[in-house]
């Protein structure tokens, strides 16, 4: 069905979400087809996707398996609860997702989004530390510079003050560790930064002023993505890791931008060896089709909440749509797609290629820094004076009249694009993109 934008009157109506609305409807970049690795332009022009939609279509768009299994699925059984029944696929999904994370990572909670994974994430720690006695754990802690999603629970660990600042109070009893980006020690690293395991010890800092008794858990981004692409220093998880484990806090990956093959592996969690005691993700799991989001819970979590429960329903929590059937199965077929086609280990293959290409841009004019990780990379601009974030606004701009769809956050480009990627296109996109940076002002 052909989708026509006749009148900035007909448009308004949709309040668009992280977007600046007055903008758009002077100047609307609208889509409206995808296949692949192209997007199709309402103009009918074709636009490279550079971000894997907002990180989330990593297979790439209109793949045939998942369109399948969606258009089959929803004739067969459109919908059923997952409140005291059940249908066979969400059960199937759950065992392969949990095969998919390393150690005792075996148990799954659905949710519909990443910011829902987050706060449900949130809420199995401080149920889980109830029920072994330790009700006094409330305390959470996440990190400068993260993004958790929009919940009230991911806007309070979160630390973009934008995101924050319009909002009200948040929840009590939040802390934050400091960012890991400082341009003066690991500007232009490829990969993992060596400077800034250290600043993991400053937990132990929290951990003296509020006292182990009162802090549930700390929440990071393996590699943070939508505050501007920063990989971990080598060490820094290791460290966090070390510390939760000493003092009885849970760490918590919020890993819904890293896990299914963003950097090369299935998780974060797998390629780093770094093991936390529960992940959240969403995007990736059904290659952004259909809406929906896994929390990947240990063992340990799960047997304390069920066991030691004194109320036949164990957690009070949940979704209308926790384990959709249609969106079970777009994520089972996505998962497919990703073993058939080996696109964790294309990821990996592609990454030092992808890593060349980004470093190439280097010398450009405005360039501070440029970061990787896997199939990620952000590059940085400065700011123009006075006017944070429009240099990087007239970049994606300029790329969408050029061909090419990227994301920014404010002057930092983040390009993340399908894993089906070719080496020729990554060199497309980063020839225009260089283009694009060349001709700003
Ligand atoms: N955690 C992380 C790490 C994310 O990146 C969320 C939670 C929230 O997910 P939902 O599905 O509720 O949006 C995200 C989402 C960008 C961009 O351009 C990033 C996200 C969403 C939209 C845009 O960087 N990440």
């Amino acid at each position: 069905m052909a989708v026509s934008v006749t009148s900035t009157n007909a448009m308004d109506a949709f309040w668009m979400p992280f977007t600046a609305n007055r903008r758009f409807l002077k100047e609307p970049r609208i889509v409206t087809a995808a296949k692949d690795m192209h997007y199709t332009t309402a103009d009918g022009r074709k636009l490279l996707d550079g971000t894997a939609g907002l990180w989330c279509v990593n297979a790439g768009h209109g793949r045939p398996r998942i369109v399948e299994a969606v258009s089959a699925t929803v004739a067969e059984l459109d919908y059923a609860p997952s409140y005291q029944f059940g249908h066979p696929v969400a059960f199937e999904l759950a065992g392969r997702i949990a095969s998919l994370f390393p150690g005792d990572l075996n148990h799954v909670f659905f949710t519909n989004s990443g910011s829902e994974s987050v706060e449900t994430a949130l809420k199995i720690a401080l149920a889980y530390h109830q029920s072994k006695g330790e009700g006094t754990r409330t305390r959470l802690i996440g990190r400068e510079r993260s993004y958790h999603g929009v919940g009230f629970g991911g806007i309070s660990v979160g630390g973009i003050a934008t995101n924050r600042r319009h909002f009200g109070s948040l929840l009590a009893g939040v802390d934050h560790l400091p960012h890991t980006h400082a341009p003066e020690h690991n500007a232009f690293s490829r990969g993992q930064p060596e400077w800034g395991a250290h600043l993991a010890d400053d937990l132990e800092r929290m951990v003296s002023l509020h006292d182990p008794s009162t802090i549930a858990a700390v929440i990071v981004e393996p590699m943070a993505g939508s505050a501007g692409v920063l990989p971990p220093p080598k060490g820094y998880l290791e460290r966090l890791r070390a510390i939760c484990h000493k003092y009885g806090i849970l760490l918590i990956f919020d890993e819904v931008i890293t896990a299914f093959g963003r950097l090369g592996a299935a998780s974060a969690t797998e390629l780093l060896g770094v093991q936390p005691d529960i992940v959240a993700t969403a995007k990736g799991l059904t290659n952004g089709t259909i809406p929906m989001g896994a929390v990947v819970v240990d063992a340990a979590i799960y047997d304390s909440l069920t066991q030691n429960s004194a109320t036949p329903i164990e957690l009070f929590h949940g979704y209308t749509y926790s384990g959709h059937p249609v969106a079970a199965a777009a994520a089972l077929a996505t998962l497919d797609t990703y073993a058939e086609e080996g696109l964790f280990q294309r990821a990996a293959e592609l990454a030092p290629h992808f890593e060349n290409a980004a470093h190439g841009l280097r010398d450009l004019p405005n360039v501070i820094d440029i970061r990787n990780m896997g199939m990620v990379c952000g590059i940085e601009l400065s700011a123009r004076p006075g006017a944070a974030g429009e240099r990087g606004f007239e970049a994606m701009q300029m790329a969408f009249d050029r061909g090419a769809m990227i994301r920014i956050t404010a002057d930092t480009i983040a390009l993340s694009p399908p894993l089906i990627i070719s080496k020729g296109q990554i060199d497309e996109l980063f020839e225009l993109v260089a283009g694009v940076i060349s001709d700003l002002k």
